[in-house]
């Protein structure tokens, strides 16, 4: 695996933080009202993020599907933050025009493949791309992420029987962050340990620890390795946890506080910036700045966001039929 090394480290810390404000603040714009339609949040899950993106070749080879948590991987992934918080804005410049918002996240050049409503209809579509990269042999390898209700889906089975029947290039996760809108992990099965879905298909599976980018890591570089050498795919059980609720408008009354607060006694940033105290790979000075820098960058976002247009009424009609000049009936 590529090593990790102090400036894993710094860098693991820097987009962590930048991540979790970023997203802070779309929780803040969406009150007030600025943000509108669905708003899920990834707070507590970036680890995993951090830990894929170490051993991931970007720039379109190895590519990434999710569902609507979405809104940090691509920016990841090499897509600009501002166009980001921009489509959430529904405004022109963001990433699909201000057509897709906050569930629709897209980059083909990035690899970033979305941003999925649908839940577990990524599962399928994340082992299309696979077939495809094996198809035309790039040689690159495609993550699979999915949440621990959309691994209850029937397409999961399918899915995993033909990934390795045609031993795909791709690495499934589970992204267990204890819930499914308010159902807990405990109340949709009689077994916890989702990875062991992966059993009846022979498929290479296992639990992580999924708060710390570490091990995150070091599963994925075993699982990319895997499938790039041809030998199929593997399933990756993510053990993490979410901060906030599902989404904007829920009570949780599912769990209680101090769950929440155990969970932040892991947190997967504070775990990253406790090494880099106690290796002295920054000073608190250093660390002051990085959290300045990150805080300007996310207004800096806001900023283009706000002042950037909506889209021109035209685009109404744009992008729906291939036929130009389709005879829409325009309403006055
Ligand atoms: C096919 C389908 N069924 C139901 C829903 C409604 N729904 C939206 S999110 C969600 C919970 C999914 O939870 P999980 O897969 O654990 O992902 P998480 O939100 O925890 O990331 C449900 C049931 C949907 N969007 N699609």
């Amino acid at each position: 695996m590529k090593e990790i090394t102090k400036e894993t480290y710094i860098n693991w810390y820097k987009d962590m933080l930048f991540w979790r404000k970023f997203e802070d603040k779309l929780a803040a714009v969406y009150i007030q009202q600025k943000v509108r339609g669905f708003l899920h949040l990834y707070n507590g899950q970036e680890a995993i993020l951090a830990g894929c993106l170490h051993v991931m070749e970007l720039g379109g080879k190895d590519k990434m599907i999710t569902a609507y948590r979405n809104h940090v991987q691509p920016i990841g992934m090499g897509v600009d933050p501002k166009r980001v918080m921009a489509e959430l804005y529904g405004k022109s410049t963001g990433t699909s025009h201000g057509m897709g918002g906050s569930m629709h996240i897209f980059s083909k050049e990035h690899g970033f493949y979305g941003g999925h409503g649908i839940v577990g209809g990524q599962i399928p579509l994340g082992a299309g791309m696979a077939f495809g990269d094996k198809y035309h042999n790039t040689g690159g390898v495609t993550i699979c992420c999915f949440g621990d209700g959309a691994a209850r889906q029937g397409s999961l089975h399918e899915t995993f029987n033909m990934a390795m029947l045609w031993k795909l290039p791709v690495v499934f996760i589970v992204e267990n962050n204890g819930y499914a809108m308010g159902t807990s992990v405990e109340r949709t099965a009689n077994h916890q340990d989702i990875w062991k879905l992966g059993l009846g298909y022979e498929m290479p599976c296992g639990p992580v620890d999924a708060m710390n980018p570490i091990k995150v890591a070091e599963a994925m570089d075993e699982a990319m390795e895997r499938a790039r050498r041809g030998d199929g795919p593997t399933f990756l059980e993510m053990k993490t946890y979410r901060y906030r609720g599902h989404s904007m408008s829920d009570a949780q009354h599912y769990r209680t506080k101090e769950e929440v607060e155990e969970y932040k006694k892991i947190d997967p940033i504070t775990q990253v910036l406790d090494i880099i105290k106690e290796e002295k790979y920054l000073t608190d000075e250093e660390i002051k700045q990085i959290d300045k820098d990150v805080k300007n960058k996310v207004a800096e976002c806001e900023k283009f966001a706000e002042e950037s247009p909506y889209p021109d009424k035209q685009q109404l009609y744009d992008m729906v039929y291939e036929q130009e000049n389709y005879p829409f009936v325009k309403h006055k």
